[in-house]
């Protein structure tokens, strides 16, 4: 009896001592917050002087930081998954979980949903980007600004009862932010690649590209309204 109860007090005291440090006592070098929607990512990034700069469906990382992510969900449980950068975390209604992680290479990558979700779950992906610190810094300080587009066309059909668009129009919350949409790679949190071509198609058949997505599709819109609505879209650099 005395034999394996002190030895494996002794492993289990050692074993402790491994693990790694999760929460962490040091504040991370930057803070992500991550809302995981039906079928859709909410990225928000926290600048050291406590702003809050919000994008959607891509992960920008400075390399070598470490990097906590805040991660949470308005509706059903999902997961964020970065495979190439490890550890995965549930998004659960009602509790915020926290992953860190410190990227160390520069490159793309790609993060999925590893929780069955809903009718989309398999199409909701995201693009991860690690920078180079001095790049990512950059990259920030543009994806703060605010646009500068000719908002009419999103008013004229509805997009600002759920879309924002920094400067432009902020009312809308149920969607992704749009203010830099055209300096994304992809539309529908990485469903398809982002050109002028995709977005019509997107905005005529949206339930098409992705089943059960909470946004309507505009296949009733003349053309006329779909051409300004893309061109306008493609202005949100
Ligand atoms: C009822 C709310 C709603 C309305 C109205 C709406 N959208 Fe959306 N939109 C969404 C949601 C939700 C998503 C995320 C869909 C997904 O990927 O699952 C989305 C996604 C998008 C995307 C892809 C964004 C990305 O990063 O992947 C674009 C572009 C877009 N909407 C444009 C528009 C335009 C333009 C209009 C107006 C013509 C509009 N939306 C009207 C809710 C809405
Ligand atoms: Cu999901």
């Amino acid at each position: 009896m005395v034999f394996p109860s002190v030895t494996l007090a002794a492993l289990l005291v050692v074993g402790l001592s491994l693990l790694p440090n999760w929460r962490g006592d040091q504040p991370p070098d930057l803070r992500v917050h991550v809302n995981a929607e039906q079928f859709w990512w909410r990225i928000t990034y926290e600048t050291p002087d406590g702003s809050l700069i919000e994008s959607a469906n891509e992960v920008h990382l400075p390399a070598r930081s470490v990097v906590e992510f805040v991660i949470t969900s308005p509706d059903v449980i999902h997961s964020f998954w970065i495979p190439a950068l490890g550890g995965k975390m549930d998004a659960i209604p009602g509790r915020t979980n926290l992953l860190r992680l410190t990227p160390t290479d520069p490159g793309m990558y790609r993060g999925v949903c590893a929780e069955y979700c809903g009718l989309s779950h398999a199409l909701m992906a995201f693009v991860v980007q690690v920078h180079p610190k001095d790049d990512f810094d950059a990259w920030l300080a543009a994806e703060a600004q605010p646009a500068t587009v000719d908002a009419a066309p999103f008013r004229r059909a509805g997009c600002a009862a759920c879309h924002s668009i920094r400067g432009v129009m902020e009312r809308g919350r149920a969607g992704p932010d749009l203010t830099h949409l055209a300096r994304r790679q992809t539309i529908g949190a990485a469903t398809l690649p982002l050109t002028a071509a995709t977005l019509r198609h997107w905005l005529r058949a949206t339930g098409a590209v992705k089943p059960d997505v909470h946004m309507p599709a505009y296949a009733m819109l003349p053309e006329a309204e779909i051409d300004a609505l893309v061109t306008a879209l493609m202005e949100l650099r």
